[in-house]
């Protein structure tokens, strides 16, 4: 945990929070919804992991490139997605960002530098690079994340990327958000030893707390600086929980009980520290949600109002 000489300004504090507070509330939002099937699409949803998209994002600019996987609403919402574009495609709308081609594992907005996902676990981890390889290629300044969760690491294109990103010098970070799971199977039965011992014989390495929003702002400002001055890979490791299982909009009680989501969540981690200099109160906190909650419920009128595609434009974009 920072201490208080180490906190980001307020202007930054505020920022993070509200965009935890933006996922923690859409997601919930989804959850009497998601059996009513009119949503047409699976869901994965970031409850309790909201840090780690979040603590990264703040340090990215517009032009910044970002690949994800399937658990996709809480990189996409911390990179700035359109709330109403993100909801439609929820709903398999004209209007949504993939033009209901995508659902919610293929979440685009090329203006923010998300060009594209892939719900194959380890996929975007290449798009990403993919990304890089561009941004080096035409002496651009920004850089490419490759962001996705530690099922990602037993794939083969996992090694090749690191491979490739250490010999082509590209300036790529991978940010591994590390819950513990894989669908239903512990890390442990599928990893051997932990991601960073292997990423530090290519490329930098940093160990971060993925449940503390603090501790991954701080860690990606050197992650991220690191990969724009230097112009090369790194790699992050966010440690965080699984509140939920692996699909859908149960709490995961097995496995990550009431109390350990109490000692764990991130938003209330940040909170308490604003509260302790500050930057914020308790109306302050209540005045966000209730502006977060506007916007989420426009953006859900804005779906259900918008139409489906036409059956003729079926073979678009094919
Ligand atoms: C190549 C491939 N194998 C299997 C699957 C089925 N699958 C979807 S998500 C998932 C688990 C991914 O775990 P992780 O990468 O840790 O991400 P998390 O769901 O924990 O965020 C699996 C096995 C898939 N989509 N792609």
């Amino acid at each position: 945990m920072n201490t208080p000489h180490r906190l980001p300004d307020s202007t930054a504090c505020l920022w993070m929070l509200k965009k935890m507070i933006l996922i923690r509330r859409f997601s919930e939002y989804l959850i009497p919804i998601y059996p009513t099937d009119v949503l047409e699409t699976p869901l994965h949803l970031h409850i309790g992991q909201e840090a780690v998209p979040v603590g990264l994002c703040v340090h990215l600019t517009d032009s910044d490139t970002i690949s994800f996987s399937h658990r996709s609403h809480g990189p996409a919402l911390a990179k700035g997605i359109n709330l109403q574009s993100l909801m439609a495609e929820l709903y398999g709308k004209i209007t949504g960002c993939s033009r209901s081609r995508g659902g919610s594992m293929h979440l685009v907005e090329p203006e923010l530098g998300m060009h594209g996902s892939s719900a194959i676990v380890g996929g975007g981890i290449a798009l990403g690079a993919g990304m890089a390889l561009a941004a080096k290629l035409s002496n651009a300044d920004h850089i490419s994340v490759s962001y996705f969760g530690d099922g990602a690491t037993n794939s083969g294109i996992f090694w090749e990327t690191l491979n490739f990103s250490a010999l082509k010098e590209i300036p790529l970070l991978f940010v591994c958000e590390h819950n513990h799971w894989a669908n239903n199977m512990p890390a442990h039965h599928h990893m051997y030893g932990d991601p960073l011992l292997v990423s530090k014989v290519f490329m930098e390495s940093f160990q971060i707390d993925g449940t503390d929003v603090l501790d991954v702002y701080k860690g990606m400002a050197q992650a991220v600086g690191y990969v724009k001055e230097m112009k090369k890979p790194a790699f992050a490791l966010c440690k965080t929980l699984r509140w939920m299982t692996h699909l859908g909009v149960s709490y995961d009680e097995t496995h990550c009980p009431e109390n350990m989501r109490q000692k764990s969540c991130p938003i209330q981690k940040l909170q308490t520290i604003m509260m302790s200099e500050n930057m914020i109160d308790a109306s302050g906190i209540q005045h966000i949600i209730a502006e977060v909650d506007q916007d989420i419920l426009d953006a859900d009128t804005f779906a259900k109002n918008s139409p489906f595609p036409s059956p003729d434009s079926l073979m678009e974009d094919a």
